[in-house]
């Protein structure tokens, strides 16, 4: 009978536990599934030269996030990634934070996640339940950086948005890169190279090896810088976006 009970009482106890860990979400709820994401719209955010961290490593985290509009406008790709990864303080995490980098390069004022459902970061995302984590929290999501190794990833986000007006958008704010116990190291504003507009190269033609003018931005090809994101030749066409500037 005792026994019986224990049983029953522990039971208990672990479906409780459990049932309060699976309800974890947004004040208002999970975050909903973006659409409408324009074909071929890309937003990029690459680490600055100088960390904004003042403690020792050996120069700054390279890397960037690259994202664009998923099939159909559904969700938002991304192309994910970092090298020269200080070789303490790991697990290493990103996120989108809600405010963008001010002038000044300080990484404070971007301020929190992306977060339109007010859940917090406590307790930690459940990568299981990505809906239910904070919009922002994209290492939380799909993955935390382990080691000092460089580090490419890419993953499918169905809850943020490049539909300007959309709280979920992120064209307008930041990436944030951080030491495992949160100190931010760099961070990066958000920028738009494209949105839904034709490829001003001849069909066959590649953007890559024509020499672009300020006139003709090569990652203005819908369809072409799509499929440089996804084939991951995405960094040299932005190296050479940057060289215009
Ligand atoms: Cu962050």
């Amino acid at each position: 009978m005792r026994v019986l009970n224990l049983i029953t009482l522990s039971a208990i106890g672990t479906s409780s536990v459990f049932a309060q860990s699976n309800n974890v979400t947004g004040k208002l709820g999970d975050a909903p599934a973006t659409s409408g994401n324009p074909a071929g719209k890309i937003a990029i955010a690459t680490l600055p030269e100088d960390a904004f961290w003042g403690g020792s490593i050996n120069g700054n985290v390279r890397g960037h996030v690259a994202a664009t509009s998923g099939v159909d406008g559904n969700g938002i790709d991304y192309e994910v990634s970092f090298s020269n990864l200080p070789t303490e303080g790991g697990p290493f995490i990103y996120h989108i934070h809600v405010a963008p980098v001010p002038s000044d390069g300080n990484c404070t004022s971007t301020l929190a996640h992306l977060d339109q459902t007010i859940r917090g970061e406590d307790p930690a995302c459940d990568p299981a339940r990505p809906a239910s984590c904070q919009q922002g929290d994209l290492s939380g999501k799909y993955g935390k950086i382990n080691g000092s190794a460089p580090f490419a990833a890419k993953f499918h986000d169905p809850y943020t948005s490049l539909v300007e007006g959309d709280g979920a958008y992120f064209g307008n704010r930041s990436l944030v890169f951080h030491f495992n116990n949160k100190t931010r190291i760099s961070c990066a504003n958000f920028s738009v190279l494209s949105s839904n507009t034709t490829s001003p190269y001849p069909t066959g033609s590649s953007p890559a090896k024509s020499s672009p003018t300020a006139s003709t931005i090569p990652v203005t090809g819908a369809g072409a810088a799509l499929g440089v994101v996804r084939n991951l030749a995405f960094a040299p066409v932005v190296v050479a976006f940057f060289a215009l500037l």
